[in-house]
């Protein structure tokens, strides 16, 4: 006997929410958390890597500048996957939607929409894996976040040109005479929307405490709690992660190299003029904390060393290996006063894991690039 195969039909939505109307509700916000994370993401790409032109124009104001936009970023990201959810959800009946492709413009349509949807699937997906440090591919993370977000931006601005007119037909509260539903969807379509909402609430709510330290005693699911920590600060790389093992007092020396280079022991270095800083480590995870921080100006470093007033500076780690042993500096952040080589930490000498013996901290700046356990400035 022969099987029957099933006759090739495709499905029928009954659905009442399948429609503009609600995709264009949740789309909406999607869009805003999208932009949001698109901007910040450029923020924090440029701080990072800034091209020659910018890297001495970067301010070092306001100090809490990259907190604030960091913090938004994996907030916004975080809050975009139960919209995303709900939104691919309104719209997965078009994936049935027969014939499929009706002529090249539709055909080009449907292209860029998966462009978009893999895009946004992509970007929220290596964001939030990000944000655990777990890194499940062979491509680094960084760059081909970077680069695929332009893909997204692209794909999302022809998007919303293509849907112009729809958008505009069901973007306000009421829109009679478009909707091509009766008015009994109205609840149905209110309780959807207010349970998305809940949900992007939700998972806002028990993660930005995270950054947003007021919220913290509700950061349930974020993967670092601001006071979990040696003194009180979470840390990102620990020593034994780092290769860096135990220092060796004794033998630590902090060069600094310029047009009259010198060598300062650590008693040395203690014996300096110390400041205080209150400044945030705001890593690009999306966790920061505010601390206390006390050290060695590195504006009076560079200047013993005859550094001219405008010079940008490379930092080096005792780290052997690692992406971050080596950073530079532009001018603005060199020559702040609230910039350190800090050797305390909330009125402590820093621990191995937060940097010791000394570690840069500077305002507004990406926790990437506070550099520990640091023995060498070097004036470019
Ligand atoms: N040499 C070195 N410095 C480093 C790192 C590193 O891997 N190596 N990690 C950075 C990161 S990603 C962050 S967020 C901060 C965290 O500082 P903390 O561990 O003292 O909180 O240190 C930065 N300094
Ligand atoms: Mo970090």
């Amino acid at each position: 006997m022969k099987p029957r195969l099933p006759a090739l039909r495709p499905p029928v939505f009954k659905g009442r929410l399948h429609d503009a109307r609600t995709a264009t509700s949740t789309g909406r916000w999607l869009g805003v958390a999208i932009a949001v994370c698109f901007g910040t993401g450029l923020i924090s790409h440029y701080l990072q890597h800034p091209p020659g032109w910018l890297a001495d124009t970067l301010p070092s104001r306001p100090v809490w500048g990259y907190r604030f936009t960091q913090g938004l970023h994996i907030a916004a990201g975080i809050a975009a996957i139960p919209l995303l959810l709900a939104k691919l959800w309104t719209v997965y009946p078009k994936l049935f939607a027969w014939p499929p492709l009706r002529s090249v413009r539709h055909a080009l349509e449907r292209l860029s929409v998966a462009v978009l949807v893999a895009g946004a699937v992509f970007e929220l997906l290596t964001g939030l894996l990000n944000t655990v440090q777990w890194y499940p591919w062979p491509f680094s993370f960084v760059p081909v976040h970077f680069a695929v977000a332009w893909l997204l931006a692209g794909a999302l601005l022809l998007h919303v040109a293509v849907k112009y007119p729809e958008i505009r037909a069901h973007w306000g509260s009421t829109s009679p005479g478009t909707l091509s539903l009766p008015a009994a969807d109205g609840p149905d379509r209110r309780s959807f929307l207010t349970g998305v909402a809940a949900a992007a609430g939700a998972v806002t709510l028990t993660t930005v405490g995270q950054s947003f330290t007021p919220l913290k005693s509700f950061d349930v699911l974020a993967p670092r709690h601001p006071d979990h920590g040696p003194l009180g600060l979470p840390v990102n790389r620990t020593a034994t992660a780092a290769g860096v093992g135990h220092v060796d007092v004794g033998a630590y020396r902090l060069t600094v190299l310029g047009p009259h280079p010198y060598t300062l022991t650590l008693a040395e270095l203690a014996a300096l003029t110390q400041h205080e800083s209150v400044l945030p480590i705001a890593c690009v995870e999306g966790w920061s904390k505010s601390a206390h921080w006390t050290g060695v100006r590195v504006t009076d470093l560079l200047h013993r060393a005859g550094a001219p007033p405008h010079a940008r500076i490379r930092v080096v780690s005792l780290e052997q290996y690692g992406a971050y042993r080596v950073t530079e500096m532009g001018r603005e952040y060199a020559h702040d006063p609230l910039t350190l080589l800090a050797l305390k930490l909330n009125g402590q000498t820093l621990t191995p894991d937060h940097g010791y013996p000394a570690r840069i901290i500077a305002p507004n700046r990406p926790g990437v690039l506070q550099t520990k356990w640091v023995t060498r400035l070097e004036v470019l």
